[in-house]
């Protein structure tokens, strides 16, 4: 009777951190170059087809305040201006996507930084060729998502939905 107890416990446990691992955001954006050249609806698709979940997106053309913050990381970096010119050189589309390792799998979707290392078959790898206009960013790390999620985001922004293609994407 306590075993039995012990182990439905067990099982509750083990399903809602299954469950929370399914919710798993990352902070996807397409680039000014991406937008230009018409990629938008090839990358959403991809995130879309993975079976990847929307909840939120913004067409934004942002400020170099914004984009500072950011890249704050990199700001050391010699090609620090010119990112940040680039980034703001028109209007992005920035996205959440949420998904059972979304972030890492969101990495693997875009291919390496710079595309010449970016194997065919990845966003970089199929539609780009400099590392100064890779089209595409994708979050490194899940406590990244968090702060680059919340830099772009508000809550209100972020939309709680049920998709119906979850109970054919996960084995439950
Ligand atoms: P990531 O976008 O793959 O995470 P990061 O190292 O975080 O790569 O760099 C951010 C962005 O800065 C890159 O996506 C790329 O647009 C740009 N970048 C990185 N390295 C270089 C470089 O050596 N020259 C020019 N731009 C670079
Ligand atoms: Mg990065």
């Amino acid at each position: 009777m306590v075993i039995c107890l012990i182990l439905n416990c067990i099982k509750i446990l083990a399903e809602y951190i299954m469950e929370s691992a399914k919710e798993e955001r990352t902070f996807i954006m397409v680039k000014p170059d991406g937008v230009q050249r018409g990629l938008v609806g090839k990358i959403i698709k991809r995130f879309e087809q993975k079976g990847f979940k929307l909840i939120g997106l913004k067409f934004t053309w942002p400020s170099d305040d914004l984009l500072s913050k950011h890249y704050a990381d990199l700001a050391n970096r010699p090609f620090f201006p010119t990112l940040i010119k680039y980034m703001s050189s028109g209007p992005v589309v920035a996205m959440v996507w949420e998904g059972l390792n979304s972030v890492k799998m969101g990495r693997f979707m875009l291919g390496a930084t710079d595309p010449k290392d970016s194997n065919p078959g990845t966003i970089r790898g199929d539609l780009c060729i400099q590392v100064g206009r890779n089209i595409i960013h994708g979050s490194d790390s899940v406590e990244s998502a968090k702060k680059e999620i919340a830099l772009w985001f508000s809550d209100k922004e972020l939309v709680q939905w049920t998709s119906n293609n979850d109970l054919w994407v996960y084995e439950k």
